[in-house]
């Protein structure tokens, strides 16, 4: 059983700022500081305890605030570091902290840091990033970049930009906008902690690391083999840039340096990576490096080599997934985060259950009690609590404005001009996987704009059309219906989730029957021999679930149903209905 510490048992909440709530007399149609600000007691009374907001500061937006121009100052259309003062001291009023986003792996190439780099070879800040020579110039004059890695957001142009100034190459894993640091430079890793602590001094409790596992490249930046077909000259070049040869000496200095001498909570962002030994190395107990990560696999699970892809997956999968590293890091005394949302994919209920009038609400609610009841700490997304889900296939590809949907949209019409069917392969792609489904503006309350931003303003994302019935307002007072609004459940999962740390936080996961192709069921058990069994109906079919014979269930406190305790036959085989997710307390 781990060691209790506050951060294990913290709720997260996750907040996208652009999209969350702007405030009165605004009329950017972006979310604000003050509109974070004024929602806490929202959050409070749902059951937060940490807020994390993704970028705040300065930056041009290619990237949404992915791409970093000052880590000390904050970004117009937010508001000001007074408004983060404010924020801050808000938040511990209610005994709530506040968790900042770093965006360390690179900066914006508005950065005084990157402008100083590139104005020339001699520059003393040359080194603070990676630039290589070409690597030949072809025979029509052009330059040929030093290797054939794809940029990530839209996989379609290299991740080497050439300057013809200084007629170097620099590297940008994501976007041309956003320049990769050379963490090899001390000078540069100095920095980073001074930035660290400048947040940590004004208040902050910690940090989420933004793609914390690439800052290590491989030396002699070898060519990645070619896994993408027909049309693609460059190629993903994942193996040589996740979990690199550095990223522990670099992790253990960043604690050294800072983090050892706060009270902090850490996540970190670590895409690609699934190898168990390579992760407890970062989040075992005694580690000396990072809180928790957030690991990758359970999101890309319909992923193959590329996010702008699909690949079939089942329940068996899933289940498997998430329990493979339930076990690991009871197994090995490790800690791990608990997430199925966030702004770079689209909305659970949609992925994982059925998002349609009739089953959305008690798919929603079965994720919950699924998340509430796992070993980790729990992130939420906004909008997740009210199960917000994707946007329509009807909405025009111009509603989409993330540039990593806008760059695979134009790569798509690039390949495939003339073949309707690889165009409507793209639309499904963007349907089912676009980082834009996460990204509309919260539903508050069923006035204009959802209550996110005033009447006549127009929001810089639009709103999804469903909010009228699909909102916070609504589902706080639905109180006279036989069931609990989607929002009321992970309220009473929330608390539950507390109330019983030592079962649902800390306590020993078991897996139950995990060959069933629809069922997922466990039990937690707390050190001192209390257990809870938990069964949750992945389809939309009726399932007769035959229980273990050695489990005897007294009550079963919680569905997703019925307000309050549901009834069961006292058999061995327990009637499931679609979805139908249930909670057992064992005798
Ligand atoms: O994302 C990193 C990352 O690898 C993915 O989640 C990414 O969105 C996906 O693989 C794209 O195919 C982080 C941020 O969360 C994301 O919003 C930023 O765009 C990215 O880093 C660059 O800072």
């Amino acid at each position: 059983y781990a060691t209790p510490k506050w951060w294990k048992e913290a709720v997260v909440y996750q907040i996208y700022p652009s999209s969350f709530q702007s405030h009165p007399g605004a009329t950017s149609g972006w979310g604000s500081i003050k509109g974070i600000t004024s929602r806490l007691s929202y959050l409070k009374s749902l059951g937060v305890d940490v807020v994390w907001s993704s970028p705040i500061f300065k930056s041009p937006q290619a990237d949404m605030g992915y791409d970093i121009a000052d880590y000390k100052q904050i970004d117009h259309r937010y508001g000001t570091l007074e408004d983060v003062d404010e924020l801050i001291s808000e938040l511990k009023k209610r005994d709530m902290k506040l968790m900042m986003d770093l965006v360390v792996n690179h900066t914006s190439n508005e950065h005084p840091w990157f402008l100083e780099s590139k104005s020339s070879k001699d520059s003393p800040k040359r080194d603070w990033y990676i630039w290589k020579k070409p690597k030949h110039i072809n025979a029509d004059g052009t330059p040929e970049p030093p290797n054939n890695w794809s940029q990530i957001l839209g996989e379609a142009n290299s991740t080497w930009n050439y300057d013809e100034e200084t007629g170097e190459f620099y590297l940008a894993l994501f976007t041309p906008e956003q320049p990769d640091l050379n963490w090899e430079n001390p000078d540069v890793r100095n920095a980073i902690w001074d930035v660290m602590h400048f947040w940590m001094r004004r208040g902050a409790a910690g940090f989420r690391m933004d793609v914390i596992n690439l800052i290590s490249k491989v030396p002699g930046y070898p060519d990645a083999e070619v896994t993408l077909g027909e049309g693609h000259k460059y190629q993903p070049g994942m193996k040589y840039f996740v979990n690199g040869p550095r990223l522990h000496e670099y992790l253990q200095e960043m604690y050294r340096e800072v983090l050892s001498k706060y009270d902090t909570i850490t996540v970190g962002e670590m895409p690609g990576v699934s190898d168990e030994k390579e992760i407890l190395r970062t989040v075992g107990a005694n580690s000396g490096e990072l809180r928790m990560i957030f690991i990758f696999d359970l999101v890309d699970i319909d992923k193959p080599n590329v996010r702008m892809a699909l690949k079939e997956w089942d329940v068996k999968e899933m289940k498997s997934i998430i329990t493979k590293w339930q076990k690991v890091m009871q197994e090995n005394d490790g800690w791990n985060s608990v997430f199925i949302e966030n702004h770079d994919n689209p909305r659970s209920v949609s992925r994982y259950a059925d998002d349609s009038d009739e089953w959305r609400t008690k798919g929603a609610k079965l994720l919950a009690l699924m998340q509430t009841t796992l070993g980790g700490t729990l992130f939420v997304y906004q909008g997740e609590e009210i199960g917000i889900r994707n946007a329509p296939t009807s909405w025009p590809i111009e509603e989409f404005k993330d540039i990593e949907t806008i760059n695979y949209w134009r790569k798509c019409n690039e390949l495939y001009k003339n073949d309707s069917d690889q165009l409507a392969h793209g639309r499904k792609v963007i349907d089912m996987k676009a980082r834009d489904h996460a990204r509309t503006p919260m539903h508050w309350d069923a006035a204009e704009n959802a209550g996110f931003c005033d009447p006549g303003v127009k929001p810089w994302m639009r709103v999804m059309d469903d909010y009228k019935t699909i909102n916070v307002e609504a589902q706080m007072k639905t109180n006279d219906s036989e069931d609990l609004s989607v929002w009321q459940f992970w309220q009473r999962g929330l608390h539950d989730r507390k109330e019983h740390a030592d079962v649902f936080v800390y306590g020993e996961f078991q897996e139950l029957d995990p060959q069933h192709p629809k069922v997922y069921a466990y039990t937690k058990t707390s050190q001192s021999g209390e257990r809870w069994l938990v069964v949750l109906n992945f389809s939309g079919d009726e399932v007769e679930w035959a229980m273990p014979a050695e489990l005897k269930v007294e009550l079963w406190p919680c569905s997703n149903y019925v307000k309050g305790h549901v009834e069961k036959p006292k058999k061995s085989t327990i009637p499931l209905q679609p979805w139908e997710g249930i909670l057992g307390k064992c005798k």
